[in-house]
Order: C-alpha cells, then structure tokens, then sequence
C-alpha cells in the first residue's frame, strides 16, 4: 500500500527537531519512534485486528460481531451488533472499582475555590439526573439541549442523556438567544438544561433570561431544568420550568441504564460550514467513546492517577472528548474550570495546576498568546511541579508562542501535544506522542493510529511525496468519525465527501515537509477561526443584512495578534438607511452579538459604496481580505472582477 510514503522523520540528531525527554520517554506508553512506527504500521495495514483489539477497553452488554464497514465513503458504521452505555463506561465501571476516586474537580469561577465529586457521587447524581429526565419523558433517541455554564451539572446531564440513550445537544452558553433557538428548532429538542445565572471572570450572564427569550412563543421545549449557580431567583414558567436541584432531589439515585446499539446517537454538537446554517454534526455511541479515550490515553500518556486540566469550555468538541468523555472513559480525574485565563490575572492557570495538582494541561494557542504578552512573571507565580504534559488545539500555533510554552511554561522538561482534529473527527487525527515524536514548534507532525492523511491539489490529485503543500483530505474512516449531519444527510455527503471522491476532505489547507510533518496552515473556505471557534462567514453576512439599514454585506478575516483570526465585516447600506456615519459600526457590531453571540462580533464594520464581485455577480472575498490585511500590492488575478473601479474606492475608503 503506498497511500502515503512512510518517509518518517530523521532521527532528531541529525534535524532541527527537539528531541524527546528521556526522563518521560523511559516511563511512556510509546517510547521511541520504533514502536510509534510499528503500531501505527500494523494499525492502518490491519484496521480489523488493530480496532477489535483497541475495543476490549470499552465495557460491552454485547460484543459487537463485526468490526467496522467503510467500503462507502460517509456511510462508515462501526462495532456492528454491540451493545454498550457511555454512562456505564465513564461512571459505573469507576464507581465500582475506585468510588472514592476523584472523578471531577470544578474549579469555581472564583480562585482558590473547589469541589471534588467522587466516581461513587457521580454516578448518584448522573442517576438522578437521568430519572429527572425519565419522568419528564424523555426516551430513547429524544433530543435535549444543554445550555449551561462550566458547572458539574453540566456533565451530570450529558452523561444522564447517555444513561438513556437521549441524544444531547449542548450548546455554548455564550451563544446569543437566537443562535439558541436555531440549534433548539433544528434538533426538535423538548427538555432544555440551563442555569440561573453563570459566572465568567468578573461578568454575570443571564443564562435564564436569554433561555426565556429563545423559547418566547415556542411550544417545542415542553420541560426547562434550572440549575442554581447564584443565588439570584429568576422568573420561572409554571408548567415548564423547574429548579434542577428540587427535581434530582425527588429522584432516586439508582437509573437503570440503556442498551445503547454501537451506532445509535450519542450527540450532536453544531459548527459553523460555509453556509448560513450550522451543521449538526452526529456522533456515536462505540466509536467515538473508544477513540476519545484511546487517543486520550495515548496522546496525554494519560495514567490512573493523572490529574486532566483541559481548559475548554463543554459547549465545544474539546469539552466533548477531553474534558468529559475520553478522560471519564479511562477513569482519570478531570478538571471542569469555571473562569478564565486572565481572571482574577494572568497566574489563574499556573495557581490552579498548583492547588488541584494538574498533570496534563490543554489549552489553546489563543490564551497562550494573550499569557505570553502579560510576561513570564505571572507564570513563575505558580510552580507547575506537576505538570507532565501540555497540549494545544484550535489553531495553527506560532513557533514563538510554542517555544515560550516549552520553555517558560513546561521549562523545557514537558512535552508539547500540538493537537490537529475537527468537530467533525470527534477525537485528535494528527499529533505528536509525547515519549516517542521529536518536536517541530508549529507542527502537529504525524498521524495517530489508523489515520492516512494525505494531500491533493484543487483538482483532486494526490500529491505524494515530502516538502509540499495541498489540500488535507483524510483516507478511509476511524471510529469517532461524525456519521451525519443531523437532519441532513445529504448535505454530509456535500460537504465532505464529494469534493474529492473517496477521501474526506478537512477544509484545511496543509503543508508535509522533508521529514513528512504535517502542518496545518488553516482554512480553506469560508470559515474564520476566532480564538479557535470557528464562525462562517455566511452566517455573520446573514446576520448583517437582517438588518434594516444593509443591502449587502461580505465578511473575511485579518491576522489578530491574540485570536489568530478576527473578523472585518464590508457592508453596502440601502438608500433608505438612516444610519449616521458614526452609527454604522457600533449598531451593525451589536446585530451581529445579537443574532449569534459575542464570539462573533466583528472588529469593525465598514460601510462602503460596493463591493468587489465577478462578472456572475460572486462577492471576491480573496480581494477584500487582501485589501483589509494590507496586501494590496498582490491582488492576484483581478480579470473577472465586474467593475475594476470597485477595488480603487476601496482602497481610497480605506487609507
Ligand atoms: C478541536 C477543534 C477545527 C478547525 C480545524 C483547523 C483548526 C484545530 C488545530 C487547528 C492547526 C491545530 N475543533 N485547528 N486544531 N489548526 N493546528 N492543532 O478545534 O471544529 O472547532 O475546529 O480548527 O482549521 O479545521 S473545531
């Protein structure tokens, strides 16, 4: 099979790369590039004997009687014939063995606050949750929409919907309400987890409020469960609403748990795409338990009696598969923080490592860059004795801040984990093992077990070989792959399957260099990546020309100092706007906080008299972001832009 020449890296010697630590490495689960090779060889020569091996970790009501079937693309199912419960998996099985066992540590909003929830604790809370859930109705493949703050209750209800077999949909708690009532409508939720209030560094968010707002006139949310986080009371809707905690305490703790079939739904979690819709994307039930916490263990090294301090917030796929699932699967502590990177300062992470004894820690290159411009000083506040590792994910990461990472944050004694995957992959595709890849600072290097990536041109041609660029598609299927988009199947197969026939394609744009380390150079089409969230740029321009006063609106991206990515929005105004000059970007920035969150929010608006379009009337957007990132000088190939002049008073708009 020559899908991709194994042209594995030079030994670090004889490279540029940062060699493994030998300290770590000689305690690894990998140890050496040899046995990286080697299984990972045997991974994507024999998938079948390598994955039924991998899934004797899981805890099966029913062995599944076949492995896996991927002979169409996008129509891939796993472990066929078993039976299993994630809750069972992530819960019971701990309970059991190890209840005393600290299976959450939340680390409250405000510093040097937390609580421990024990594996035994977890699973009589999960179990009441569950049986609130069971009594308001909720059955098998019902939909549920969590929209709470980083609080244990969170993980109570994702896990309680597992127990059930109910299919969850958190939705981050800093999305707008509308943005909140599009994923509740399009999922046909009929329970909604919220909370009172939530907490994030010094802000209050009215969480109940804007859950009011999203389901004003809306019959569809029969039962809404209000977690107390403050003690502020909140107007509470006779008939739907009732406070979380009263309700678990009429339950019992004991929920009989589902037989859940390999392939029934586990969630969906939506992301931005090209259009203006989300897309919901559906995970399973086997596969994407036993990649979270196959790769979890493999990738963190992760033990027994790791501390897990990842950084992202639940209402991201990061918070999915490394806060919750991977690590509670493999029975390691994990870590639910409430705050921010720069609350009360720029030590909160480096103190809470200290209190909670962290031993791997993940974050993203966002909070790094805005860590590193505070200075080292806030980092030497805490010791950081017992970190192991560190990951990173959601962007491309400098070389400048990797380095400052390894070297003032892990002081040169921790691997780095420079993590590539997508919502859509459920799990990590692309990344070093810490006791066993030498390290570039930028690159994600190498793929995991039972991953081909590879490279093609615009035209859907294989690019083989080292030391080029194209397109990054992925080869054949692994088992936390998303199965569909909820709703739309066909749209699935649009978007991923049909640009390059056989191959799923990522929507990045990648780089394999001399030693055959993959670097993901960001997206390809049109989705920005603020701070590792990604937003399209369909949906900010829907949002814009909603408003009264836009007749037409395009959106694209400029380098950000901190968030990677920010977002310039063009806007053409109608005749009948009565928007004053000084008006149009504060009002216009605003509708777009309104229609999806803050998260999105533009840098500036710009009211300008056209924009650049082909004669078919396509907006260029190749040509405003060149224009906004001051690169005029290379405007590329200008011949089908309809009105030459357009580009002109731009540029003189914008001087
Ligand atoms: C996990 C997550 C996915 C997009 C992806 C990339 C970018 C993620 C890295 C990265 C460079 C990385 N899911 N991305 N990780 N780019 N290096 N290590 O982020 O669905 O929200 O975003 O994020 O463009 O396609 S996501």
């Amino acid at each position: 099979m020559v899908w991709w020449p194994p042209a594995f890296p030079l030994m670090p010697e004889t490279s540029k790369m940062i060699p493994t630590k030998k300290d770590f490495s000689a305690k690894a689960r990998i140890r050496d590039m040899d046995e990286y090779k080697a299984l990972y060889q045997r991974s994507v020569e024999t998938p079948e004997a390598f994955w039924k091996e991998q899934a004797q970790s899981l805890t099966w009501m029913h062995p599944p009687d076949a492995v896996c079937d991927t002979s169409v693309p996008g129509e891939h199912n796993w472990f066929s014939g078993g039976r299993l419960n994630v809750a069972v998996n992530c819960v019971d099985r701990h309970a059991a063995a190890t209840p005393d066992k600290t299976a959450i540590i939340w680390a409250k909003n405000e510093p040097g606050e937390y609580e421990n929830i024990t594996f035994a604790e977890l699973k009589r809370n999960v179990g009441r949750v569950a049986n609130v859930l069971r009594s308001l109705g909720v059955r098998k493949g019902d939909r549920v929409c969590i929209y709470m703050p980083m609080i244990p209750e969170a993980a109570y209800a994702m896990l309680a919907c597992a127990r059930i077999g109910a299919i969850h949909s958190v939705v981050f708690a800093g999305f707008s309400a509308e943005a909140l009532r599009d994923r509740i409508v399009d999922a046909e939720a009929k329970v909604l987890f919220t909370a009172n209030e939530g907490l994030r560094g010094g802000k209050k968010i009215e969480l109940k409020r804007i859950v009011d707002d999203a389901l004003d006139g809306m019959t569809m949310v029969e039962s809404v469960l209000v977690a107390r986080r403050t003690d502020a009371d909140v107007p509470m809707k006779g008939g739907r609403d009732q406070w979380l905690d009263e309700a678990m305490a009429q339950q019992r703790a004991a929920c009989p748990a589902e037989w859940m079939a390999s392939e029934d739904p586990l969630f969906i979690l939506y992301t931005s795409g090209s259009t203006g819709k989300p897309k919901g994307l559906v995970h399973s039930t086997a596969g994407y338990l036993l990649y979270t916490s196959l790769t979890h263990r493999y990738i963190f090294d992760a033990r027994e009696d790791d501390v897990h301090f990842c950084a992202a917030d639940v209402g991201w796929i990061t918070g999915h598969s490394y806060i919750v699932y991977g690590p509670l699967c493999n029975g390691v502590t994990t870590v639910l923080f409430e705050s921010t990177p720069l609350y009360p300062d720029a030590s909160r992470y480096w103190k809470t490592a200290d209190d909670i004894g962290a031993t791997l820690f993940y974050t993203s290159p966002t909070a790094l860059r805005a860590l590193m411009r505070e200075g080292d000083e806030p980092v030497k506040q805490g010791k950081r004795e017992s970190i192991r590792v560190l990951g990173t994910v959601g962007e491309p990461i400098n070389p400048e801040v990797w380095r400052w990472y390894h070297d003032v944050v892990g002081e040169e004694r921790c691997p780095i984990v420079d993590t590539w995957w997508q919502t859509e992959t459920g799990g990590i595709l692309i990344s070093p093992l810490p006791g066993a890849t030498p390290l570039k600072p930028g690159s994600a290097t190498l793929p995991f077990f039972g991953i081909k990536p590879l490279l093609v041109d615009a035209n859907g041609n294989r690019i083989e070989g080292n030391d080029v660029s194209g397109l990054l598609c992925i080869e054949g299927s692994w088992p936390s792959q998303a199965r569909t988009i909820w709703g739309d199947h066909q749209r699935f197969l649009n978007t991923y399957f049909t640009a390059f026939p056989g191959l799923y394609f990522t929507g990045d744009g990648c780089r394999r260099d001399e030693d055959g380390y993959y670097w993901i150079t960001g997206r390809v089409d049109d989705v920005i990546n603020v701070s590792g969230h990604r937003i399209g740029t369909a949906e900010i321009e829907s949002a814009l020309v909603s408003h009264d006063a836009v007749a037409e609106a395009a959106v694209v991206p400029k380098p950000h100092d901190i968030k990677g990515q920010g977002i310039h929005a063009f806007v053409v105004l109608t005749e009948s706007s009565d928007l004053g000059a000084d008006e149009v970007s504060g009002t216009l920035k605003q509708q777009v906080r309104h229609a999806i969150g803050a998260i999105a929010t533009p840098e500036e608006v710009i009211a300008v008299d056209a924009l650049p379009k082909t004669r078919s009337g396509k907006i260029m957007r190749r040509v405003l972001r060149k224009i906004i990132a001051g690169e005029a000088h290379q405007l590329g190939d200008l011949s089908t832009l309809a009105d030459p002049t357009v580009v002109d008073q731009l540029l003189e708009k914008l001087k």
